[in-house]
């Protein structure tokens, strides 16, 4: 089984974050944006020369419990993915990526965005 297959299997949901203490700064990340409502900052284990995970500061574990007044938040944080991809120069595409519960491949349960770049991005997915 793959590494990522089984951490999404063995993830758990509910509680606190590996997500929850770098928005509190109890642990360090290489920070690309920060406003009242998310984060975003380069993921720890790149899968493109450019990956990064827009997070937002409210600790909804995954998509599926976001509720309807989380609309606007949840708009903000792909408002985010295109301004910090910009920024660091992915003007010839990305991908966006968000991953919900096991089949989704999700190990951690604090909703985020992925965005990845910097290379030819291939479909379908694994
Ligand atoms: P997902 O499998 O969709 O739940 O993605 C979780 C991502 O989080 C994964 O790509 C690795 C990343 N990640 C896990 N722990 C850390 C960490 O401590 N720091 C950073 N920057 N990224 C992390």
């Amino acid at each position: 089984m793959a590494a990522e297959t089984a951490k999404a299997r063995n993830a758990q949901a509910g509680g606190d974050t590996i997500f929850g203490k770098i928005i509190r700064k109890e642990i360090p990340c290489d920070l690309l944006y920060e406003d009242d409502k998310c984060i975003a900052f380069h993921d720890i284990q790149p899968q493109a020369p450019t990956h990064f995970l827009v997070v937002p500061k409210k600790p909804i574990a995954q998509l599926s419990k976001a509720e309807d007044s989380d609309a606007e938040l949840l708009g903000h944080l792909l408002i985010v993915a295109k301004k910090c991809a910009l920024k660091l120069g992915l003007t010839n595409g990305y991908r966006l990526v968000l991953n919900e519960g096991q089949d989704g491949g999700q190990s951690v349960y604090h909703v985020h965005l992925h965005v990845c770049g910097g290379r030819q991005m291939l479909w379908p997915p694994g």
